[in-house]
């Protein structure tokens, strides 16, 4: 019997980081059978089975699960976009802020590209610097800022997440110091990266903190939170909660809202506003048709 991490899961086969620091493959076998059962990040038993197959045998408790990318254990969150090729999306990052803090994963924000629009660049970290959040404009190309968003890693364990085409695996490998991750253009026709990543999949950094990539996404689905949590989940709305005149008040065009109050008086950013109502339309359509 052993005990380890899961560095990454291709097709079943499971890449184990044990106490020794060397690496097992393994099989999941019987309870552990499902797609979630085991994640990228889970601290297992696996036996080590003279001769045949090792197989893991059991997974710890997690301290957090994350459903994209789908992975647990996660101390920080890096969510990574490009100030173009692609555009920023700012609604898919807010969305994607709002499922970290609903997991209680820590958000980091890297705005990449700045070569190709510093002003907008600096802006949108600026952006979420005011909305609570670390943000760092960078450029891997001109080699910008890329110190003081290392010098901000909190491990144990950091994963890498964003849309796809953003430089996710260019950073990393940066950060490495070796092409470990492939990266590539982006393809003029999809949007997408050409060598676009394709399992989440961790590697150590230095002793004791790790590094995960992931696929990047287009689309992110939001069904797992309460309507009336969705204003908590943004933590520049949170020094006005409660203030409302309704107490079960979705911050929606009821009367006397604190947090419209707030959005009027300059001290809730106007395009977060609208993310939330926006996100909040979707969850409303979501209940509806269950
Ligand atoms: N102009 C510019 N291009 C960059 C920068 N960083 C990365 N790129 C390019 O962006 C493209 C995509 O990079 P990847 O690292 O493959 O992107 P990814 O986020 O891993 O993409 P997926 O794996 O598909 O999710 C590559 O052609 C990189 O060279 C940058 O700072 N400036
Ligand atoms: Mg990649
Ligand atoms: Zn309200």
């Amino acid at each position: 019997m052993a005990k380890g991490m899961i560095l990454k899961n291709q097709n079943g086969y499971f890449t184990i980081y044990n106490e020794e620091g060397s690496l097992s493959l393994c099989r999941s076998r019987g309870r552990l059978k499902r797609k979630t059962d085991v994640l990228v990040g889970d601290v297992v038993e696996f036996d080590t089975g003279k001769g045949s197959e090792a197989v893991i045998t059991h997974v710890y408790p997690r301290k957090n699960a994350l459903y994209r990318p789908p992975s647990a254990n996660i101390d920080q969150l890096v969510l990574v976009s490009a100030v173009r090729t692609p555009d920023l999306n700012f609604f898919l990052l807010d969305k994607m802020i709002v499922l970290a803090e609903e997991a209680g994963v820590e958000p980091l924000i890297v705005i990449n590209k700045s070569d190709l629009a510093e002003e907008a660049a600096r802006e949108a970290a600026y952006f979420y610097k005011k909305a609570g959040y670390p943000s760092f404009a960078v450029s891997l190309r001109q080699n910008e800022g890329l110190e003081e968003l290392k010098a901000a890693f909190q491990g144990p364990v950091i994963a890498f997440s964003g849309p796809s085409g953003v430089g996710k695996s260019s950073l990393l490998n940066w950060i490495l110091g070796k092409s470990h991750f492939q990266s590539g253009e982006v393809s003029r026709h999809t949007g997408r990266g050409k060598n676009t990543t394709r399992h989440a999949e961790l590697i150590q950094w230095k002793p004791g903190c790790f590094l995960m990539d992931t696929p990047g996404y287009t689309y992110l689905d939001i069904n797992t939170i309460e309507l009336t949590r969705l204003s908590y989940l943004f933590r520049d709305f949170r020094p006005f909660l409660g203030q409302c005149r309704f107490n079960n008040c979705l911050h929606a065009g009821e009367p006397d809202c604190a947090v419209k109050k707030a959005v009027e008086e300059g001290k809730i950013q106007r395009e977060r506003y609208e993310s939330y109502l926006h996100i909040l339309d979707e969850l409303k359509t979501k209940d509806f048709r269950r």
